[in-house]
């Protein structure tokens, strides 16, 4: 369900559509942004993950104009450079990939890639963006945008295409058209989660376990520290990670490190590759206890195995960076069961598993040791497991 703080939204931002483009659009559509709880750097490897939607979207308000050569994209985001609305017009027919930079990249790329999966014709649209997933901390607001902008075009031209097709999709936008080599996890997340729960995806066939995430009713909150170091994906860090992962499989004589046993021998791995493809590993071991955790409600030992994979990413994977790793460390010093960095790292956000009674004196540990340093104060919010995609108006 979506709550009712979303629909006023949905509706403000059709009411904007019609004062901008001075016509109704055919429908709004949301799409949440993405907390990854464990499983990180494991999508690509053909892992199992365990992200859950939260209660932030993408919202896209939408009307085809097939008359018409250009697509007209706007969005109620203020480009500071110019002081006015974030806008780009696109003419289709030489939408291809590498024809389009910036924000509207993203929904370019997912109508070229629609066409190409579905083989429909995705006529010129008129698009109004709103979104509250905070850009570029790491909680997914790019795919946000893909997969709302997906749901509509889907829609919109009766490609039938289901959500894990539409998975495939944004993550063919993404890696073909705006040129960032990521795996399948976000957009999966965004599309298939339900509301209250965790959801467990295999990365390799997309299939979904919906794991009970009952927060409140253990007393306890997520808390977001946005760190407010701009991360991305497509600056040569993240893909020289996938390198090393392939380079790894390939050693050890395997399609992917999915393929392997957990506790595989990988001793004769040049010392490059070795501490990423053990990253992988462990990982893969501290999601399937992360998860038996989780269904048993031990909530300490979740906290656990949420702090062993921080300490592996910074060390072994090192994504890390040391704004992530002092949110941790403060949040772990004021009471939080675990905490880790979330995403793709290099920036964006760290996550803690916090008892209600001690959020206050994590906010305010958190936001001391960034005072200490001399660095922008981050942004500190909980967010809770929200529910996937959906059209809202
Ligand atoms: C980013 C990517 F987009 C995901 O595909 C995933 O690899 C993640 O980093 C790391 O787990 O969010």
């Amino acid at each position: 369900m979506v709550h009712s703080g979303e629909s006023n939204r949905a509706r403000a931002l059709a009411g904007e559509f019609q004062r901008h483009f001075d016509v109704e659009p055919d429908g709004v559509w949301r799409a949440p942004g993405r907390v990854n709880l464990i499983g990180e750097h494991l999508d690509y490897n053909n892992g199992l993950v365990l992200p859950f939607a939260i209660d932030r979207s993408a919202m896209v308000a939408v009307r085809l104009v097939p008359d018409r050569e250009e697509s007209d994209l706007t969005s109620t985001w203020i480009d500071p450079r110019t002081g006015e609305p974030a806008r780009a017009r696109l003419v289709v027919r030489d939408v291809q990939p590498g024809s389009v930079s910036g924000w509207a990249s993203g929904p370019a790329g997912v109508a070229w890639a629609l066409e190409q999966a579905a083989g429909v014709h995705v006529p010129a649209f008129e698009l109004m963006l709103d979104s509250n997933v905070p850009v570029g901390s790491g909680l997914s607001s790019s795919h946000a945008v893909e997969v709302a902008v997906a749901m509509a075009l889907n829609d919109l031209t009766n490609a039938g295409l289901s959500r894990r097709d539409l998975a495939r999709v944004t993550q063919r936008a993404e890696n073909e058209f705006v040129g960032a080599p990521t795996g399948i996890m976000d957009q999966s997340a965004s599309l298939l989660a339900t509301s209250g729960h965790a959801a467990l995806l295999d990365c390799r066939t997309l299939e979904v376990e919906h794991i009970p995430l009952q927060l409140a009713e253990a007393g306890l909150r997520i808390v977001v520290v946005d760190t407010c170091v701009a991360h991305s994906n497509d600056d040569g860090g993240y893909a020289a990670r996938r390198a090393a992962c392939e380079r790894g499989a390939a050693a050890l004589g395997v399609e992917s490190l999915g393929d392997l046993p957990v506790d595989a021998d990988i001793s004769d791995l040049d010392e490059a590759t070795l501490p990423r493809v053990r990253h992988v590993l462990r990982e893969r071991a501290r999601v399937d206890a992360g998860v038996e955790h989780l269904r048993a409600g031990r909530w300490a030992e979740l906290g656990k195995e949420l702090t062993e994979s921080h300490n592996s990413l910074r060390d072994d994977y090192q994504v890390s960076c040391p704004e992530l790793d002092v949110a941790v460390e403060r949040m772990l010093g004021a009471g939080a069961l675990g905490a880790r960095m979330t995403g793709a790292g290099f920036g964006g956000s760290a996550i803690g598993l916090v008892p209600a009674d001690d959020l206050e004196s994590v906010k305010v540990e958190v936001l001391a040791a960034f005072d200490e340093r001399g660095w922008q104060s981050p942004r500190l919010f909980t967010v809770l497991p929200g529910p996937g995609a959906s059209r809202v108006g």
